[in-house]
């Protein structure tokens, strides 16, 4: 079984990092195993008076644990931080835990429309510049994008400018980096793009879009790609059938959920994704 260490924080209420990674990973068959960053009584979007503790302290102790019992994962996927100090403490994570073969995962959570979440500050993502470059994948979504460049944030780009960004993005250290959210001029679809920086190549995923916005996507879409990549569906399967998964979530849910703050109700998905396990054979090969 392959195992995932998820470094990422967790959340008491709503469907958003562990929360979502957990049942997404366990459900593609693939073993996570949580290093969290921080616990919070809900996630920060749209929760007034959450409660927040971080864990930069215990982390050490975590990991030293970690490294006598000699375990090794598959993928390291890192998410949402407690503070910026944890960077430090995640490279080395990642330099020790590193293999040839393993796929390190880094999602820059940060902020989204334009704002950094209520609990990210400014050092958070001058720390994640130099994060993002032990990534072998990255996940940001505009605003991250944006941020991570120091370039002024616009939701509406051409391609041709989005195709700049994910080759600075790539630039900073990462050799795939995969850009959420984007829209572009006179299409109003939403736009997944990504750029795979030792083949030299570009894709785009469109969905038509939903007017409804569910906190966690974002992990949902990570969790989906690390499965996927654990698979060895390769870097464009997995994003191909991540956004068609996120985007059947996204419509099925929409107008069912009451409050969309809890995120997507992931529950009625996961059966779905278990039967994916499922091989298909023709009759005639039985
Ligand atoms: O989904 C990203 C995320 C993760 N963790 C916490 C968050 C958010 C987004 O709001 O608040 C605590």
């Amino acid at each position: 079984m392959k195992r995932v260490a998820a470094v990422h924080d967790l959340c008491g209420f709503g469907k958003a990092s562990l929360n979502t990674i957990v049942p997404i990973l366990s459900s593609m068959g693939v073993q996570v195993c949580a290093l969290p960053t921080a616990v919070l009584s809900t996630h920060t979007g749209g929760y007034e008076g959450f409660a927040f503790e971080d864990l930069t302290e215990y982390m050490g102790k975590h990991i030293e644990h970690w490294k006598k019992l000699n375990l090794d994962f598959d993928c390291i996927y890192t998410g949402y931080l407690g503070s910026y100090k944890q960077v430090e403490l995640i490279k080395d994570f990642i330099e020790y835990f590193e293999r040839k073969d393993n796929l390190v995962l880094i999602d820059p959570v940060m902020g989204d429309d334009g704002e950094l979440y209520p609990s990210i500050t400014e050092d958070m993502v001058k720390e994640m510049r130099e994060l993002i470059a032990h990534g072998d994948i990255i996940t940001p979504n505009v605003t991250e994008a944006q941020m991570l460049l120091n370039i002024e944030y616009k939701g509406c780009r051409n391609i041709a400018e989005w195709k700049e960004i994910l080759i600075k993005l790539s630039k900073l250290g990462a050799k795939k980096v995969v850009l959420t959210s984007a829209k572009e001029e006179g299409n109003d679809k939403v736009l997944t793009l990504a750029y795979d920086g030792e083949e030299e190549r570009f894709y785009k995923i469109e969905n038509p879009h939903v007017d409804v916005s569910f906190p966690g996507t974002g992990d949902t879409f990570a969790s989906l790609v690390v499965g996927y990549m654990l698979k060895e569906e390769g870097f464009k399967e997995s994003l191909r059938k991540s956004c068609s998964f996120i985007y059947k979530m996204i419509t099925e849910s929409n107008g069912k959920v009451k409050d969309i703050r809890e995120g997507l109700p992931l529950e009625s998905f996961m059966r779905e994704l278990i039967m994916e396990e499922f091989e298909l054979l023709e009759l005639s090969e039985i």
